[in-house]
């Protein structure tokens, strides 16, 4: 594979994408940095790539799927209780550690079965796609579940640029992991082989719904949430949406995915929202909408497909939903 920093975008500078202050502001930071002008200084730069920015976006049409006419689950929820074991099993671990996570420069190898491998930097995917905002629901497989507007583009625009082959049935995805980083990894309880992986049949890849994401709620993801990009998939169950991507592959097998290896009878490949099949070790039939209290339960009925049936369904015709979960 190519290690030149060829790229299939126009080159087009950050300063078009977040407002010029705060631009040359982190800037300025960066390179007081790089001249070494104190650790406080470098501190402060990275602190600041980790603060969410404003980014420029049309809203998904009124009355279409890509959105949800639920109430939002607020910005604090979405942002204080997330699944991000890189940085601790507990629900606020990511929201405490995940800003030690360097998001600037970010590179992304794309590669495997396709006919221009290569790799795109951030500034290629905040300047080089049309962003939309897209309110989907949000369904983990622990069953709470949330309403977000999300900002990114298809999946399907990323992988056409790279050109698949007509031999690519999948493709895989690995978050970055950089120990130094992310206490999660170096924790003794870890139980994740490393890097996090996870992966989508072609189909599901090229799903207009399948959302490559940046941002929610108007700016660029916190680190929380998987900054700097990370994988939407709104009808499937919250672990397949992988966080801090920087790796994508066509293949031609259906790549391993850390829940399903690491425990197979109870996480599958396609992991589609199914209120009719429980979990081993509990039902799936309802889910805790977030924000969710002993006092205030808000509990929702779990749909089929998590209610996204009528885009998706066609693609599991004749599969047996309960021995492919
Ligand atoms: N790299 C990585 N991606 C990940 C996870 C993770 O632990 N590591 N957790 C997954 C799970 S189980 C869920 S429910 C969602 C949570 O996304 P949120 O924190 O934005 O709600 O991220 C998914 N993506
Ligand atoms: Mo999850």
């Amino acid at each position: 594979m190519s290690k030149s920093r060829w790229s299939p975008f126009p080159q087009i500078a950050s300063s078009e994408i977040t407002p010029e202050s705060v631009w040359l502001n982190r800037r300025n930071l960066m390179k007081a940095a790089a001249a070494g002008a104190g650790l406080v200084a470098a501190g402060e730069a990275m602190a600041d790539s980790s603060v969410p920015q404003a980014l420029d976006f049309v809203s998904a049409p009124d009355g279409s799927a890509y959105k949800a006419k639920e109430d939002l689950t607020p910005y604090e929820a979405a942002t204080t209780y997330n699944n991000f074991y890189e940085f601790g099993t507990d629900k606020s671990d990511p929201a405490r550690f995940a800003a030690a996570m360097t998001t600037d420069p970010w590179e992304i190898k794309v590669g495997g079965l396709v006919k221009k491998p290569g790799k795109l930097h951030l500034e290629d995917i905040l300047g080089g796609f049309d962003l939309e905002e897209r309110i989907y629901r949000f369904r983990c497989v622990e069953a709470w579940s949330m309403v977000v507007p999300w900002i990114g583009f298809p999946l399907s625009e990323l992988l056409d640029r790279f050109e698949p082959d007509t031999g690519g049935k999948f493709v895989e995805f690995k978050t970055l992991y950089r120990r130094s980083e992310m206490r999660g990894t170096r924790s003794f309880t870890s139980i994740i082989d490393w890097p996090y992986r996870e992966g989508l049949r072609m189909d599901e890849a090229m799903n207009p719904l399948t959302l490559m994401t940046v941002g929610l709620y108007g700016k660029t993801l916190p680190n929380q949430s998987g900054a700097p990009l990370r994988l939407i998939v709104p009808w499937k169950y919250g672990f397949k949406n992988i966080k801090s991507i920087v790796e994508i592959n066509v293949t031609d097998r259906q790549p391993k995915t850390s829940w399903q290896e690491l425990a197979p009878q109870e996480y599958g490949f396609y992991a589609n929202v199914n209120p009719e099949v429980s979990h081993p070790r509990w039902s799936q039939a309802y889910e805790r909408r977030l924000p969710s209290s002993l006092f205030n339960p808000s509990r929702v009925k779990t749909q089929m497909f998590n209610g996204y049936g009528e885009l998706v369904a066609g693609m599991y015709k004749g599969m047996d939903l309960a021995r492919y979960y």
